[in-house]
C-alpha cells in the first residue's frame, strides 16, 4: 500500500479562519480560535488523515504589517511555515474580497518557488451570496493561477471534505510523519496555555490580549488520575493585572473555569487549574517568553 504524507501551510490575513480550518480538517480543536485578529502566535501543526494520506496542517499566525517585535516574529514564523511546506493554501474571506493585505500576500507569494503548489480557499462562504463567489474566484485566478480553488466554510464544514481530499491526493508519496493517533504537534503544556489565552482573549477588550502571555509552570499527574496544572499569566503593566483579575477576582475565575472545562474535555479527565497573574513589563522583549510561544526573538528585530 502506498501512503502519502506532507506539510500543508495555511496562510492568510489575520482572522481569515486558518485555525478554524485546521480544527475542522483535524476533526478536533487543536488550535485556538477567537473573533479577534492575531489570535495564533506560533506555528502549530495539526494532523489530519484522509485515506492513505497524512496531512500535516501548519496553522500560522496571520500575515499583516508588523509593528512590534512580537508581530515581526509572528509574521516570520508564518512565512517560514509556508516556505517549508509541500503545499500552500491561501485563505481569503469571501465577504472581504481582495483587500490590501491579500494583495501584499500575493506579491510575496509570487517570489515563491514555482514547484510549490498554491491553492486558494475562499472561506466564510456562508456570509455571502453564491453569485459573488465566482467573480472573486476569477479575479484571484487572474492575478495568479492557483493550483486549485475551493469555496469553503471552515466553520460550517462546507466544501472542506473536497479540500481535504485534494490535499491528500496532492501530497508526495512517503511514510507517515507522525504516529496515527497523534493530532497535534505541540506539547500538552503549551496547548493548555493556549486554551487559557483563548479564554482571556475572549473576555478582555481591545489591546490587552496582545499584551499578555500564558505559560504552564507545572503539570502534575495525580494518583486519582486527575492533573494539576499551574499557569502564569504575564501582563505588561500593573494596571493590566487588576483588569485580568477583575472585580473580586471574577474575571480570572471565569477564565479559569472555562479553560478548565475545555481542558477536561480535551484530556478526558479531571483537571485542577490554578492561574496566577504576574506583572512583567519586559516580557515582550524576553527570549525565553518567545521560546515558550515557539517563536524566535531574533526575528523580532
Ligand atoms: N461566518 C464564518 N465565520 C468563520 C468561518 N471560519 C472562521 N470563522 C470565524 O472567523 C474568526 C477568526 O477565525 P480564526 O480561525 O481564529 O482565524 P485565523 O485566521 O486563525 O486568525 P489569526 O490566528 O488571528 O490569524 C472566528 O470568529 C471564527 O469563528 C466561516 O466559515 N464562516
Ligand atoms: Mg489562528
Amino acid at each position: 500500500m502506498t501512503t502519502r504524507a506532507g506539510f500543508v501551510a495555511l496562510i492568510g490575513e489575520p482572522n481569515a479562519g486558518k485555525s478554524t480550518l485546521t480544527n475542522r480538517l483535524v476533526g478536533a480543536k487543536v488550535s485556538i480560535v477567537t473573533h479577534k485578529v492575531q489570535t495564533t502566535r506560533a506555528r502549530l501543526r495539526g494532523v489530519a488523515i484522509d485515506g492513505d494520506a497524512q496531512i500535516v496542517l501548519v496553522d500560522t499566525p496571520g500575515l499583516f504589517k508588523p509593528k512590534r517585535g512580537l508581530d515581526r516574529a509572528m509574521v516570520a514564523a508564518a512565512w517560514s511555515g509556508a516556505a517549508d511546506a509541500d503545499i500552500v493554501v491561501l485563505l481569503i474571506e469571501a465577504h472581504r474580497g481582495i483587500t490590501d493585505g491579500v494583495e501584499e500576500i500575493l506579491e510575496r507569494l509570487a517570489q515563491f518557488p514555482a514547484e510549490t503548489p498554491v491553492a486558494l480557499a475562499i472561506n466564510k462562504i456562508d456570509r455571502v451570496k453564491a453569485e459573488s463567489l465566482l467573480a472573486l474566484a476569477k479575479e484571484m485566478n487572474d492575478r495568479r493561477p492557483f493550483a486549485e480553488t475551493f469555496m469553503i466554510s471552515a466553520e460550517k464544514g462546507r466544501g472542506t471534505d473536497d479540500l481535504k481530499r485534494w490535499l491528500g491526493e496532492s501530497l508526495p508519496e512517503g511514510p507517515w510523519l507522525y504516529p496515527e493517533d497523534q493530532i497535534a504537534d505541540l506539547p500538552m503544556r503549551m496547548i493548555a496555555a493556549e486554551v487559557t489565552r483563548e479564554k482571556l482573549t475572549l473576555r478582555l477588550h481591545q489591546e490587552l490580549p496582545y499584551q499578555l502571555t500564558v505559560e504552564t509552570e507545572s503539570w502534575e499527574e495525580r494518583k486519582d488520575g486527575s492533573a494539576r496544572i499551574d499557569q502564569i499569566v504575564y501582563v505588561a503593566r500593573e494596571g493590566h493585572k487588576g483588569i485580568v483579575l477583575g472585580h473580586r477576582g471574577e474575571t480570572v475565575k471565569a477564565v479559569s473555569k472555562a479553560a478548565r472545562e475545555e481542558l477536561e474535555e480535551f484530556l478526558g479527565r479531571k483537571v485542577h487549574l490554578f492561574l496566577q497573574v504576574k506583572v512583567r513589563p519586559s516580557w515582550l522583549e524576553e527570549a525565553e517568553r518567545y521560546a515558550e510561544m515557539g517563536l524566535d526573538i531574533r526575528d523580532a528585530t
